[in-house]
């Protein structure tokens, strides 16, 4: 079997497709490229849309988690990424939407909001990178990518004050999610990956940090996707913190 997956420094989606690629013990080669300039790259090697994750595998090229969860499923049925039992794979299935669809572009719009104002913090991301140019380079030209980036993912200062806004009630559902055990088992399921990759680069941002260190989510997060390198010093206001207690 051989696989490709093109990532992105910091995207907590390519960060989920490595862990499953991993769980399935599929060995595979990890490329990673630079925001925005990823977009008319991906479309030179192939694929159809502009977002990674993207996986080659055996030939074929594959985007978005959760079909590239599906096509790994496929692949090599054990370890299972999803339940065999109908109604508990319902309930995954659900949680794993809810990861990628709600909780995954808050997320990324708040951490590129975060990075665009602690530029300094990039280098501390491209830590384990693997670009294709040194990580010093990378790191002091990051800022018209990421400019550049935040653009393409919608994010505006008004954008952002609703997304705090809706922090506290995303944590809470994932936490809901782990205590009624959909997620957080021994064995992790494709909304694990989904869904801890999101709340762990939640945790490199200081200001975010206590929000959501001790909840259920947090030990989901660090047991599941320990691996993220990067930190974003505090960068909000005090009226913009205040959105966070509602
Ligand atoms: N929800 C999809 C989309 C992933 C996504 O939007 N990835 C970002 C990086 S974290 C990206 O590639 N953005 C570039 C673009 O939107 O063209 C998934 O889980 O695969």
């Amino acid at each position: 079997m051989t696989a490709t997956l093109y990532t992105l420094p910091a995207s907590h989606p390519a960060y989920a497709a490595r862990l499953m690629l991993e769980h399935k013990g599929i060995p595979y080669r990890r490329v990673d490229l630079l925001p925005a300039l990823h977009k008319p790259l991906l479309r030179l090697l192939g694929f159809q849309g502009t977002t990674v994750p993207a996986l080659r595998l055996n030939g074929r090229a594959i985007q978005e988690s959760r079909a590239i969860a599906r096509a790994l499923e496929v692949e090599r049925p054990d370890p299972p990424l999803l339940p065999r039992d109908p109604a508990q794979r319902a309930r995954v299935e659900e949680a794993e939407r809810f990861g990628d669809e709600e909780l995954q572009p808050v997320v990324r719009r708040l951490a590129l909001w975060a990075i665009r104002r602690d530029l300094a913090c990039v280098r501390g991301f491209l830590e384990d990178a693997r670009l294709p140019v040194p990580p010093g380079l990378a790191a002091r030209t990051a800022g018209p990518l990421i400019a550049a980036s935040a653009r393409i993912n919608g994010v505006s200062e008004e954008r952002e004050r609703a997304d705090l806004a809706a922090l506290p009630g995303l944590l809470e559902r994932v936490d809901r999610y782990v205590e009624e055990g959909t997620i957080g088992g021994t064995e992790p399921n494709a909304a694990d990956f989904q869904i801890a990759p999101s709340v762990r680069l939640l945790m490199c941002l200081d200001d975010l940090r206590p929000l959501i260190d001790g909840r259920p989510a947090a030990e989901l997060a660090l047991r599941v996707a320990p691996r993220f390198p990067g930190r974003v010093s505090s960068v909000l206001r005090d009226d913009e913190r205040a959105l966070l207690s509602g």
